[in-house]
């Protein structure tokens, strides 16, 4: 398409390279996601979505940039969406699941980062991504040790704002990241020039409640059996959250229950009855990062839930929409945020909790819990999460991987075991 070629030339992107990558993305979409059966009618929204991630959203993006939005990128869940919408400005996730740039990553972070880290910059720097080159401002913020030194290198190649994030869930802690939402509110108004007032934050809340409400409602669905949806679409959607327009992917989610609805009621799923659900928990998974939920729906399993930012650890909890005034507001939303069950938290016990009651509640018959390889706080927590699980009487996997494709084999034989075991 000769528009989105000029578009991508207006970004930077380095064309024959974004080429190559788009070919490898269409075939690999084509084999993990066009290949499955018994897909829902409403799966073809997000097909389409994502075969148009570089296009037609991104001309999006140019579209509301040119009518004086601004564009904010971030990694983390913890980044509040609603602040960025009552600002008027777009809120994109700039996670990354794709081996890319690696060579170039390796200049600015030690080789042994986790993928994602050397994937946001990798795409940076080999010119890759138009999301990244859309944006306005982009917030980190200091989570695990890798991401918040990253920051400091990704800053020399674009505006940054880091969010000092607390390590605890004390008092004291509450306070130091509720002056962190604020530093971030003014940050926000001082780019937009919009002034963030009650009325538009309540509205942003509204559109982040909406949308977590739809991915909620179909997270509950996955209870039922057999499987309504493959773990492979339930991912895809969590993954198209983060860059999605919200009203309408809130609405194209909602669509999409109604219909998962009909077919429970009509004892339907996508795999028999008897296939071993599995839980999936632990670090998040970007887009196209698709590798181990294929593995284990070709091995005889059916996913019946992420546990991660990329599911239900990013939409678990509402923002309380019942305050009026703005520093209600703030004080509902930092309640919110300060909810979220990270493992850089310490302790962080309400995370083994919320796995062994997901779990019971998904009636899954065990979990594979997923840790990107030089990940220290998912690492450490495979060990909790393991005990809890199995205090619970349920069986877990601990799965340690990268973004190649060198151990899909190996994964492949040590999930069919486990799958052969629950
Ligand atoms: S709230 S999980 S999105 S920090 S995989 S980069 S932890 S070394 S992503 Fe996260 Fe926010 Fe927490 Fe969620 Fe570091 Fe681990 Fe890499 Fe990770």
């Amino acid at each position: 398409n000769a528009a989105y070629k000029e578009m991508w030339e207006k970004l930077d992107l380095d064309i024959d390279a974004h080429d190559g990558l788009l070919a490898v993305l269409g075939k690999f979409y084509g084999d993990i996601y066009m290949s499955q059966q018994g897909r829902l009618k409403g799966m073809e929204y997000l097909d389409f979505v994502l075969s148009e991630v570089h296009g037609l959203r991104v001309k999006e993006l140019q579209d509301a940039k040119a009518e004086g939005r601004k564009i904010i990128g971030t990694f983390c869940v913890f980044v509040p969406e609603e602040l960025t919408l009552a600002a008027n400005a777009v809120h994109v996730g700039l996670c990354a699941g794709a081996d890319a740039g690696t060579e170039q990553a390796e200049k600015l972070v030690p080789r042994n980062t986790c993928a994602l880290i050397k994937s946001f910059i990798g795409f940076k720097l080999a010119r890759l991504c138009p999301y990244t080159e859309s944006c306005d401002m982009v917030v980190g913020e200091t989570t695990c040790d890798g991401k918040k030194k990253a920051y400091e290198a990704f800053a020399e190649h674009v505006n940054m704002h880091v969010m000092e994030l607390p390590q605890t869930k004390s008092a004291s802690a509450r306070e130091l990241f509720r002056s962190e939402v604020l530093r971030f509110k003014s940050e926000l108004e001082s780019l937009t020039g919009v002034t963030i007032t009650p009325d538009k934050l309540a509205k942003g809340i509204k559109i982040v409640n909406d949308k977590r409400r739809a991915l909620q409602r179909l997270s509950a669905l996955r209870a039922a059996n057999p499987a309504p949806i493959s773990g492979r679409d339930a991912l895809l959607i969590n993954q198209v959250s983060f860059y999605d327009d919200p009203v309408r992917f809130t609405q194209s989610v909602n669509a999409l229950c109604d219909e998962m609805e009909a077919r429970i009621e009509r004892g339907e799923g996508v795999v028999p009855e008897k296939t071993a659900r599995l839980l999936l928990s632990g670090c998040p998974m970007a887009v196209p990062n698709w590798k181990l939920p294929y593995v284990m729906e070709s091995s005889g399993a059916v996913i019946v839930g992420e546990e991660s930012c990329i599911g239900t650890r990013n939409t678990r909890d509402l923002v309380d929409e019942s305050a009026d005034s703005l520093d209600a507001m703030i004080d509902a939303i930092v309640d919110r945020y300060m909810r979220i069950d990270c493992a850089c938290f310490t302790p962080n016990t309400e995370r083994l909790d919320n796995v062994v009651s997901m779990a019971k509640e998904l009636k899954a018959d065990g979990v594979v819990h997923y840790s990107l390889m030089f990940c220290q706080p998912y690492a450490h927590e495979a060990l909790k999460v393991d005990s809890a699980l199995r205090e619970a009487g349920i069986p877990m996997l601990s799965i340690e991987t990268d973004y190649s494709m060198e151990d899909v084999e190996q994964l492949k034989t040590r999930i069919e075991a486990f799958v052969e075991m629950v």
